[in-house]
């Protein structure tokens, strides 16, 4: 059992590593932080659709998006409401797998990334943040399918690799229950972006709101 003596010192070591940004506390749950209400999945009529500033629009339905190549990537999340979590494990598609089997091809001014989920979320990030090695189209936590309240099928999620030095806005900027990406020319805010949250939302500069 994990208690409340294990959790400060954890917190303390990942203080002493760097690894926890300023105003964050560590937690060792999974905090469950969504607005609005879990969309139904439906594997048989869902569809990843990329549109906008690329050179053909794409819609992939989910025995497709399945038979992509995979990623594992292990990141140190941060929520703008101040909880870390560490060395969280996710495998999932990469988006310079979507380019390199021939999916993804952008127009030539494409910069940035709106990502739309079910229920209406949207959060935008630099295109170039997105092909990252930090963000991740992610099926699959800890070994295990995405469970539904955690964004089943897929979801964006953007962390910390420590020690890397790679930009990371914190975890609002990767989308719950993903179904399509929006390329763009020019910056679109998103859903809590537009509510006043600061559009990098670097965690180490702590961008929290504008
Ligand atoms: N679709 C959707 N995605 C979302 C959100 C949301 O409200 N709707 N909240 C974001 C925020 S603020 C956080 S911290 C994480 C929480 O993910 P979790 O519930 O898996 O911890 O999801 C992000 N993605
Ligand atoms: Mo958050």
């Amino acid at each position: 059992m994990v208690n409340s003596t294990d959790r400060k010192l954890l917190e303390e070591l990942m203080k002493k590593e760097g690894r926890l940004p300023p105003g964050q506390s560590l937690t060792l749950k999974f905090p469950v932080l969504h607005y609005g209400s879990v969309p139904a999945f439906d594997p048989e009529t869902w569809q990843f659709r990329i549109w906008g500033a690329v050179e053909k629009e794409v819609n992939l339905p989910w025995k497709e998006f399945q038979k992509l190549p995979q990623t594992e990537v292990k990141l140190d999340i941060h929520c703008v409401t101040r909880w870390s979590k560490i060395d969280t494990r996710w495998r999932g598609v990469a988006m310079k797998t979507l380019i390199e089997e021939g999916h993804l091809k952008l127009k030539s001014g494409a910069a940035y990334v709106l990502q739309h989920a079910a229920g209406g979320y949207t959060t935008n990030l630099p295109l170039e943040i997105t092909l990252q090695e930090n963000f991740l189209l992610a099926t699959h936590y800890e070994g295990e399918p995405l469970t539904p309240d955690h964004g089943a099928p897929l979801r964006g999620i953007v962390g910390n690799i420590p020690g890397s030095g790679i930009k990371t806005p914190y975890f609002w900027k990767g989308a719950k229950w993903l179904n399509g990406l929006e390329f763009l020319t020019e910056d679109q805010l998103g859903f809590w972006e537009k509510a006043g949250y600061h559009n990098e939302g670097d965690i180490w500069k702590e961008q929290r709101t504008v």
